[in-house]
């Protein structure tokens, strides 16, 4: 049945009774949360499949903020007929098969799909980054210390996870009631089928936690037509890279115990020693490229030595990869593209995550997007900064173990025919061509914060993504299709849902501050800011909920297409429009996130990673020139949030 969802993970701990916790080792772990991780994964709503007419009404109401009336009535009439004909016998299927798979999501499988079939490369694509804020102490910036303190948090947040002792993800939407022990003593003795709703009282949203079994010993693995997900928790090693070359080396004991912190560090400094030049085919170059073709250089690989294949099994079956660069770049752009690309040698992009760190101790996670989103991720890697620049485990100080590192690290060899070692060349200058492709700036903006923007009772979001909606329309004169990235890890095996942001309220609030001919005062734009932040919010909050229209639409759509016709509602040239992503974003504030990005989506579009913290407001944007002009943007997304700030400081913007 391919609707069975690909989430369960051999040796997981997610379906069992058993009580791991007083197996482990206290040094072994983060904290011991009272409540246990999986508390509450059993009793998590459903993710609603939303009514087929407010699907159809709000596609229409984001359809019409980007087509010309005549366009808008075809799309109209196309709605109609969708409604009257295909589209209510798609959704009572989906409806009927959603009831039949209580274990998962309706978007589930569709999204793996969509994210495994794809052949296009992972690198720029799909694997985002998001980079570590520096840690206050320059002695924990070297690059061994941190690397090591880094790597004994990671399998700290590991096992404390597989001990079913972290702390489970919860929204609280009143930290200070919910946030507490109380709520926690409380939660704890609800039983598992009721727990969520216990919370709930408390206005407490236990979240999804279904993706952590794949955070570790994880890979995608490229197979023709659709890539796999593959997990091996039983794999005891960490996978280096460095200068091209592979290594391995033990980081959990015969008994699954962190090997002590200081012999792990003797093991990286090995490493880092090694002198051996680049390798002159580096079988990283093959991750890189198209799908298809690194499936068949795959098998190639697999059959051009006895041991190959065992030594692919030992990189896809590693608890992470971690990555060290022998460079100090310092530039923001240069620091983007060593994190979200880097040289196409030094990284294997197939791994659940890349932990990244440059020779100046600059840290970032690059990973793999199909097996799970930034929830999950943002989770470990707070957990990760959070311990490691407060409770580090080694110094510069810190005592050489006792231990022959040269009996412990292995470096991985291949034997390559001459068919990879032509491919390896061909993969390296694509994606040397790749990379070169992509065009990248960023903004770091002081002027006003997240703190202000409440101050004026607007959401510092909706401000935000109305100065992405300005900046574009003053750069190109017309509004483009949006896409806000928003979790929808409330509800069992959520995903994402799409906030369309560019709305009717944000074209008329552009048109007040950008066209000639309008003559609005102060109190004409701060109203049209207030009703962008009041819809823009609605529409947050009901994709948030499951109720935007973007993910039943592809639900129905990959129905349709499983059942071999598409209805002519997904022909419509609209429907595609509305679905050419020109403004990709997304974004996330945390203290431990410097910065982050990833690729546009589409050749004529940008993609936007933003934050708006007290400390700054802070763009980060990508393109593929000469489609477009990422400077240009910047420039404009500059221009927007003075604007912005002019009408909050009561004054007129100049035109
Ligand atoms: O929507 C989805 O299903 C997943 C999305 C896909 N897409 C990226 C295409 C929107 N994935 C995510 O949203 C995860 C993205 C994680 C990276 C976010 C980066 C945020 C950057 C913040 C820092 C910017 C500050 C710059 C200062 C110079």
């Amino acid at each position: 049945n391919s609707y069975r969802p690909q989430t369960k993970v051999a040796g997981s701990r997610e379906d069992s009774k058993i009580n791991y916790s007083t197996l482990v080792a206290d040094k072994d772990l983060l904290h011991k949360s009272i409540v246990p991780t999986n508390h509450f994964q059993w009793s998590l709503p459903r993710l609603p499949v939303p009514k087929l007419e407010d699907t159809c009404q709000r596609y229409l109401k984001s359809q019409q903020v980007i087509l010309s009336d005549q366009e808008y009535s075809k799309t109209e009439a196309a709605v109609k007929q969708f409604l009257s004909g295909d589209g209510p016998v798609l959704h009572k299927e989906l409806v009927a098969m959603d009831k039949e798979n209580k274990q998962t999501s309706y978007i589930s499988e569709p999204w793996f799909e969509m994210y495994l079939a794809d052949r296009r490369p992972l690198v720029i694509n799909y694997n985002p980054f998001i980079a570590f804020t520096d840690d206050s102490k320059p002695e924990n910036m070297n690059q061994l210390v941190r690397a090591t303190n880094m790597v004994v948090s990671s399998l700290r947040f590991m096992k404390t996870y597989r001990a079913n002792l972290l702390e489970p993800d919860i929204f609280h939407l009143y930290p200070e009631k919910s946030d507490t022990l109380q709520f926690r003593k409380f939660v704890r003795l609800l039983p598992r089928a009721v727990s969520f709703y216990g919370a709930y009282w408390y206005k407490a949203f236990p979240l999804d936690m279904s993706q952590y079994p794949r955070l570790f010993n994880s890979t995608r693995i490229p197979r023709h037509e659709k890539d796999q997900l593959f997990t091996d928790v039983t794999a005891k090693h960490l996978l280096v890279l460095r200068n091209g070359h592979f290594y391995i080396f033990d980081v959990l004991d015969k008994n699954g115990s962190i090997v002590a912190p200081n012999v792990i560090m003797s093991h990286i400094n090995y490493i880092l020693e090694d002198k051996r030049p680049p390798p002159e085919y580096p079988i990283a170059a093959l991750c890189t490229g198209n799908r298809d073709k690194w499936a068949s250089n795959r098998i190639q690989l697999a059959n051009a030595g006895v041991m190959n294949e065992k030594t692919l099994k030992l990189i896809d079956n590693a608890v992470f990869a971690l990555i060290l660069d022998d460079h100090s770049p310092t530039d923001p752009n240069e620091i983007t593209r060593t994190f979200l690309h880097g040289d196409g040698v030094n990284r294997w992009f197939d791994k659940s995550f890349q932990l990244i760190l440059t020779k100046d101790g600059r840290a970032a996670v690059n990973f793999e997007h199909a097996w799970g989103d930034g929830v999950a991720v943002l989770r470990y890697f707070n957990e990760v900064w959070k311990e490691t620049t407060t409770k580090p485990f080694v110094h510069l100080t810190t005592p050489k173990a006792m231990v022959d590192s040269s009996a412990h690290v292995q470096h991985l060899d291949f034997m390559l025919d001459p068919i990879l070692r032509e491919n390896i060349k061909i993969a390296k200058s694509d994606f040397d061509r790749h990379v070169k492709s992509v065009g990248l700036d960023h903004l770091e903006y002081q002027t006003f914060n997240k703190s202000y923007i409440k101050k004026q009772k607007l959401s510092p979001d909706s401000v935000l993504q109305l100065a992405i909606q300005l900046a574009y329309t003053r750069q190109y004169g017309k509004t483009a299709a949006t896409y806000e990235s928003c979790s929808t890890a409330a509800f069992r095996h959520g995903r994402t849902e799409t906030v369309r942001s560019a709305t009717m309220a944000t074209k008329t609030a552009c048109d007040l501050f950008l066209n000639p001919k309008k003559n609005p005062t102060v109190a004409d734009l701060r109203a049209a800011m207030l009703e962008c932040s009041n819809i823009h919010s609605q529409l947050t909050k009901e994709a948030a909920m499951g109720q935007g229209f973007d993910r039943h639409l592809f639900a129905l759509k990959h129905l349709a297409q499983n059942k071999g016709s598409l209805p002519d509602f997904f022909k419509d040239p609209s429907y595609a429009k509305l679905n050419h992503i020109i403004l990709s974003t997304s974004t996330l504030s945390s203290p431990a996130v410097v910065i982050g990005g990833f690729g546009a989506v589409t050749p004529d579009g940008y993609g936007v990673g933003y934050a708006v913290e007290d400390s700054r407001i802070g763009f980060n944007v990508t393109n593929y020139p000469p489609a477009t002009d990422v400077h240009g943007f910047i420039n404009c997304l500059r221009q927007s949030l003075d604007d912005i700030y002019t009408v909050f400081e009561g004054k007129l913007p100049k035109k």
